[in-house]
């Protein structure tokens, strides 16, 4: 559409400075784009501000005096890019936000025939809105007439943190293909922009390996129906770049790997009791040479199947007895000086791995017992803050950020845990920052992760567990620090998720109440 009168607001400010840094640029164009909204004349007067619910809040927004409301056409609405912008037209990412959009916007709460009765008086000035169905029309029988109105709205958006992640966990129970593409959709809703796939771990192994292919025929839960083939990891990543989500896989070794016992013979520690193997294996066996041709041929496959620069390399939780048990391993530590230190043993593993991983030109994230152990670390290594223990992660923050590690928080953050009440609240009101360091140790701080971790958690359960519970942890990550006034929050975020279930997603209630729409 041609732009008349003002200049779109979005053709300067920080956002689009922000773009060549951010590594989800076109995203955040995308959905700074995506901010201004508009209101039906009956929920505008019920509302206190003149805007509805922003979820995540954007960091700067207001409404310019004498600031009109303008009729929308949904018909002729398109999407443009403003002049100046720094991603233009043909920017793949942008098209396809595009596409998916205009049905977001239009496409449920209406009917095309109805809307084209109506006159043409729409003059749009900016470039998109968000419609909300006016309340007086739900009770019409059938197709109902829908007016769309944008108010005039300035948005300069970008985000806090960078790393704006959400892991879900396809071992403990396999995840459909479907589940996931529909979980990126919602989480690029919240601006969330990794996707932390825990791919592997002792349950199950559903990741179909092309050099290692027994390791899922024999691994998986069922290596016909509970796999993710080359196909569908491709899928997942195109799914997610088109969303501005990065995929981070994370292969969760020494300790969390019994799944891939049955197809690499050898692999594994044999855990012994007295003179005799148990027939009971344990974390990967690190003192055989077997182990590290393994791990480098299989991390050479995957460093090349997710094309992002980080891969996920866990390290957390490895259980010492197996090790303890087993004779062979006893020896190798007393021969090598390791002595009865089994974290150094750990360590001895884990820097061989690192250096594996870094001469296949990739980074790693390691979960925070890599660092509580003392292993050397390329300094430019990312550590994952797990731990919760009564607020001791914000220590282990500080800890690892006067080591100059960069630093992710996960701790505070498990949706997979619920509790009767409000437990969004919790996870909102954390401030990762909240710790004694000087600003070059908060600067190291470069986001977090929320967690669903799959042992109560399969596709029947997944998303009204994620949503809009999720939404708390992406807010904190996105939104300036000034933003946490809890009710103003509550307000947004409960309306926020009756959008979502006019997306079809079956978001679960935040307290008492109702939307507008519910669908069914
Ligand atoms: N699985 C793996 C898990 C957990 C971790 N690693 C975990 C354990 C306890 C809590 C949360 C998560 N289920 N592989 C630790 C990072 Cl409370």
């Amino acid at each position: 559409l041609p732009f008349r009168g003002r200049r779109p607001p979005l053709s300067g400010g920080a956002a689009s400075l922000r773009l060549g840094r951010d590594m989800a640029a076109a995203r955040a164009l995308q959905l700074s784009l995506l901010r201004l909204l508009l209101l039906p004349p009956l929920l505008l007067a019920l509302l206190p501000s003149p805007a509805g619910a922003l979820w995540p809040q954007p960091q700067a927004q207001s409404f310019p005096p004498g600031g009109g409301r303008c009729p929308v056409l949904a018909r002729r609405f398109r999407f443009a890019v403003a002049d100046g912008s720094a991603v233009g037209p043909g920017c793949a990412v942008l098209d396809a936000a595009f596409q998916r959009y205009w049905p977001l916007l239009f496409g449920r709460t209406t009917g095309h025939l109805c809307l084209a009765s109506l006159g043409d008086s729409g003059d749009l000035q900016y470039l998109l809105l968000m419609a909300i169905c006016p309340t007086s029309c739900s009770h019409l029988p059938c197709v109902f007439c829908a007016q769309y109105y944008i108010n005039e709205t300035e948005i300069v958006d970008f985000p806090r943190f960078p790393h704006r992640g959400l892991l879900l966990d396809t071992s403990r129970h396999y995840l459909p293909l479907k589940a996931i593409l529909e979980t990126l959709d919602v989480m690029a809703y919240n601006k969330f922009n990794v996707f932390h796939w825990h791919i592997v771990d002792d349950p199950s192994f559903p990741y179909e390996s092309s050099t290692f292919p027994e390791l899922s025929r024999q691994g998986a839960f069922n290596a016909m129906t509970h796999v993710y083939t080359a196909s569908d990891v491709r899928s997942v990543i195109e799914y997610a770049r088109l969303r501005g989500i990065r995929v981070i896989a994370e292969f969760d070794t020494p300790g969390h790997t019994l799944s891939w016992g049955p197809g690499a013979p050898g692999l594994l520690t044999p855990c012994y009791i007295g003179k005799a193997p148990s027939g009971v294996y344990g974390p990967i066996n690190p003192i055989v040479n077997s182990t590290y041709q393994f791990v480098t041929s299989f991390f050479q496959e995957v460093s090349t199947v997710f094309p992002d620069f980080f891969l996920h390399l866990g390290g957390d939780e490895v259980d010492f007895t197996c090790w303890q048990s087993n004779p062979e391993i006893r020896a190798f530590m007393a021969e090598t000086g390791l002595g009865e230190d089994y974290k150094k043993l750990e360590s001895f593993y884990i820097q061989r791995l690192l250096d594996i991983v870094s001469s296949l030109g990739k980074g790693y994230i390691v979960w925070q017992e890599v660092f509580d152990n003392d292993v050397k670390l390329r300094p430019d290594t990312i550590i994952h803050v797990w731990k919760e223990n009564n607020l001791q992660y914000l220590n282990e923050m500080a800890n690892v950020t006067r080591a100059g590690y960069r630093a992710l928080l996960s701790a505070p953050w498990y949706l997979n845990r619920i509790s009767y009440g409000q437990d969004w609240i919790e996870a909102y009101n954390v401030e990762p920052l909240n710790f004694e360091g000087s600003p070059e140790q908060k600067a190291l701080v470069i986001g977090g992760e929320a967690c669903m971790w799959g042992e109560y958690v399969d596709v029947t359960n997944l998303t009204p567990r994620l949503w809009p519970r999720g939404g708390a942890v992406a807010e904190r990550l996105w939104s300036n620090e000034t933003v946490k006034d809890v009710q103003d929050a509550y307000a947004r975020l409960a309306e926020f998720r009756c959008t979502l279930l006019g997306r079809g997603v079956q978001a679960q209630p935040l307290y008492v109440g109702y939307c507008d729409h519910e669908f069914g």
